[in-house]
This record gives structure tokens, C-alpha cells and sequence, in this order.
């Protein structure tokens, strides 16, 4: 492509700081040896953007480009690089997969030890970054960065996906899509006819559900504390909806006098640590598993009595859904165009990158399931 080697000037969102978000014209640099440079069709805004904007995530680095769910097309590729190629189409991948970590090694994880999450270096692989803003330096957001127009991606953080996968539609399999569903299938590993509980149904929650109906769940409970959230719920398959703040007595006795006992599977989809102990607590006794899938602010802590886990109950966490993302974000596209599942449901809102802050509040106000940003 003409721009091949070339600094690209575009535009992109740059955080600058807790709560400070605002559409500039950027430089992106060429890809470097082992990278890919990116142009981003669109890209949805999930609540893990929120709490580093909204600064409740500790040690990271501004100025910064957030985002994370995303899909484009190649525009560039750095040396060295064979498997990947200008027009190929492609999803970032927050969780990268470099093949060679022992946790890549390891069948039952999917934790690449290359990952940033929780680290927030913000840089490439080699140290460096490849955006400025205004002669300023900016980080990147956990191997993506994907509020821009175009990006720079490690060649380990990018999966290469079917020629026909409609870019436009399939933002949500970079994050909450795969991350709620892969916590039912691969995390869990809801069994047919089971009773799962999940806790949030944003993006990541109803996609979870999304995940135990595939699995075969006769009973899937959803809890949130805004009811404008039920209807859609119940369109993707949960079969009740209750919300905590019409109960009388805690959340977790309630699930657990509905079931007979307590759950077989429950989810917190939220973020929220006390949600978290009632999400172990309502699952049944000998059998129960509760999987941790939303982000805390990093200054919260949970504690529980640890006889809940010695009475047989399991309790697991994931990021992205324990899917190697690599080897997996293909054949999610893939299941996704075999319409094994739908996305449609997920994509409450579509806009353009310069009304970023309105695709925020929509979130914050709880009126958007996913807002999609298109390019
Ligand atoms: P979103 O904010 O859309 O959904 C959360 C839902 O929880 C909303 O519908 C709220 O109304 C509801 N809620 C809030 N507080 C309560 C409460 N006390 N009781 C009941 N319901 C409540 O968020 P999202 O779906 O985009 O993300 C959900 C979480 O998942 C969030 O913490 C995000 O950071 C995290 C996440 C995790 C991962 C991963 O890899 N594990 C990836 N992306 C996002
Ligand atoms: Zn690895
Ligand atoms: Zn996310």
C-alpha cells in the first residue's frame, strides 16, 4: 500500500488522563520487525476502557490510546513477519499468544506471559511505542489500542480471521463476546441441563448466558440491578431476571431458596467484590462453580470463609473467556458466520469515533448493551 513505511496521520482518542478524553490527530508509526500496522473498522467501548478512563485502575500510564474490542484489516507488516499480510483481515488480541511462554505451552491456560494486563507497561514488545500526539509520547492499552483510526500491534497480539467475516459486525469476539461466552463453555464448562446464575448482563454477562444456552443450561438466572437490562436478557435465553433491589433478604439466599440448594454455575460479570462472594455463596454446596470474569478497581479486596470452598464449591477466574486467542478468535468468527450464535443483540449503538464521549456515558448510564464506533 502507498502508506507502507510511511508515518500515518489520523485520527484517534487519547486519554490524557483520568476522565480526560478527547479526538486528536495522531502519528502512527511504521511497523517495526514482528509487528503489523492496522486500520481499524470498528471497535466497541467495554466497561475494562471505563475503569482506566475513569482512573480506578492503578499504575497506568496516560497520555494513552484505550480500546480493546476491535476488528480491521492489515495495512502494513514489519520484517520478519510470514503469516500475516496487508488485507488480510484481522482481531487484536488484548490476551496475546506468543506460542512460547509456559503458560502458552500449558493446554489448560490461556495466560500468554507476554500479556499487559495489570502491568500497563503500554508499550511494544521492543519498549517503545509507536503513537505521538502533539510531540508527546503516548502508551498503548494492553497489546491493542484500538480508538484510532490505525494502530500497531505486536505480531503475537493479532489473529488473522476468514476473508469474508463481516468486519462490521464481528467487534464484539475482541472482547465481550468471547471473553462472557468462553467463560460458560471453556471456563466453566457448563454441562447440559444445568442452573447457572449471571451477574451483570452487559456485553460480558449476556454473553456469558449466550454461552450457557449453547451449552445446553435449562435454567439461566440473570441478576442486575437495572431492569432496562431484562428484556434483551430474556431474548438471548435467560429464563428469570431478578434484581437485588427488590428483594428483602441478600441476593445469594434468594438464588439460593430459588434453586433448592444453590446453583450449579454462577458468573460475576460486574466488577464487584461483595457481588463476587454472593456469586460463590449462592453456588450449590459439593458441586458449585462461580467464575470471576468482571474487573475490580484495583484497591478492592473480597474474603469469604473458606469453608465455602471446603464444602466442595470451585472457585475460578479468566481473561478473555481461556481462550488462546491466536488459535481460537478464528474459529469464533467462523462458529459466529455458521450462526451458531447471533452478535446483533449485543450492538445496542453505532457511532462515529468523534462522539466517543457519548458512546461512554451511554455505557456509564446504563443505556448501551455495546457502542460500536465505526471508521
Ligand atoms: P457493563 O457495565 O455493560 O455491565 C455490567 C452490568 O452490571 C450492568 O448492566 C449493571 O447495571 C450491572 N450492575 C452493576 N452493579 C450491579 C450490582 N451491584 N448488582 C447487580 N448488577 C449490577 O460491563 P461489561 O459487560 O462491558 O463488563 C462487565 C465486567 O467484565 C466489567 O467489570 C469489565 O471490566 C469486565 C471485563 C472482563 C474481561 C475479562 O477478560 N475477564 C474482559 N472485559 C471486560
Ligand atoms: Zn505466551
Ligand atoms: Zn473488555
Amino acid at each position: 500500500m502507498a502508506t507502507a513505511g510511511k508515518v500515518i496521520k489520523c485520527k484517534a482518542a487519547i486519554a490524557w488522563g483520568p476522565n480526560k478524553l478527547s479526538v486528536e490527530e495522531i502519528e502512527v508509526a511504521p511497523p517495526k520487525a514482528h509487528e503489523v500496522r492496522v486500520k481499524i473498522l470498528a471497535t466497541g467501548i467495554c466497561r475494562s476502557d471505563d475503569h482506566v478512563l475513569s482512573g480506578v485502575i492503578s499504575n497506568f500510564q496516560f497520555p494513552a490510546i484505550l480500546g480493546h474490542e476491535a476488528a480491521g484489516v492489515i495495512e502494513s507488516v514489519g520484517e520478519g513477519v510470514t503469516k500475516l499480510k496487508p488485507g488480510d483481515k484481522v482481531i487484536p488480541l488484548f490476551v496475546p499468544q506468543c506460542g512460547k511462554c509456559v503458560c502458552c505451552k500449558n493446554p489448560d491456560s490461556n495466560l500468554c506471559l507476554k500479556n499487559d494486563i495489570g502491568r500497563y507497561a503500554g508499550l511494544m514488545a521492543d519498549g517503545t511505542s509507536r503513537f505521538t500526539c502533539k510531540g508527546q509520547k503516548v502508551y498503548n492499552f494492553i497489546h491493542t489500542s484500538t480508538f484510532t483510526e490505525y494502530t500497531v500491534l505486536d505480531e503475537i497480539a493479532v489473529a488473522k480471521i476468514d476473508d469474508d467475516a463481516p468486519l462490521d459486525k464481528i467487534s464484539p469476539i475482541g472482547c465481550g463476546f468471547s471473553t462472557g461466552y468462553g467463560s460458560a463453555v471453556n471456563v466453566a464448562k457448563v454441562k447440559p441441563g444445568s442452573t447457572c446464575v449471571v451477574f451483570g448482563l452487559g456485553g460480558v454477562g449476556l454473553s456469558a448466558a449466550i454461552g450457557c444456552k449453547v451449552a445446553g443450561a435449562s435454567r439461566i438466572i440473570g441478576v442486575d440491578i437495572n431492569k432496562d437490562k431484562f428484556q434483551k436478557a430474556k431474548d438471548i435465553g435467560v429464563t428469570e431476571c431478578i434484581s437485588p433491589k427488590d428483594c428483602d433478604k441478600p441476593i445469594q439466599e434468594v438464588l439460593t431458596e430459588m434453586t433448592g440448594g444453590g446453583v450449579d454455575y454462577s458468573f460475576e460479570c460486574i466488577g464487584n467484590v461483595d457481588i463476587m462472594v454472593a456469586a460463590l455463596q449462592c453456588t450449590h454446596p459439593g458441586f458449585g462453580t462461580c467464575v470471576i470474569v468482571g474487573l475490580a478497581p484495583s484497591t478492592h479486596k473480597f474474603s469469604f470463609d473458606p469453608m465455602l470452598l471446603l464444602t466442595g464449591r470451585t472457585l475460578k477466574g479468566a481473561l478473555f473467556g481461556g481462550w488462546k486467542s491466536k488459535d481460537c478468535v478464528p474459529k469464533i468468527v467462523s462458529d459466529y458466520m455458521a450462526k451458531k450464535f447471533d452478535l446483533s443483540e449485543l450492538v445496542t449503538h453505532t457511532l462515529p469515533l468523534d462522539k466517543i464521549n457519548e458512546g461512554f456515558e451511554l455505557l456509564k448510564d446504563g443505556k448501551s448493551i455495546r457502542t460500536v464506533l465505526k471508521f
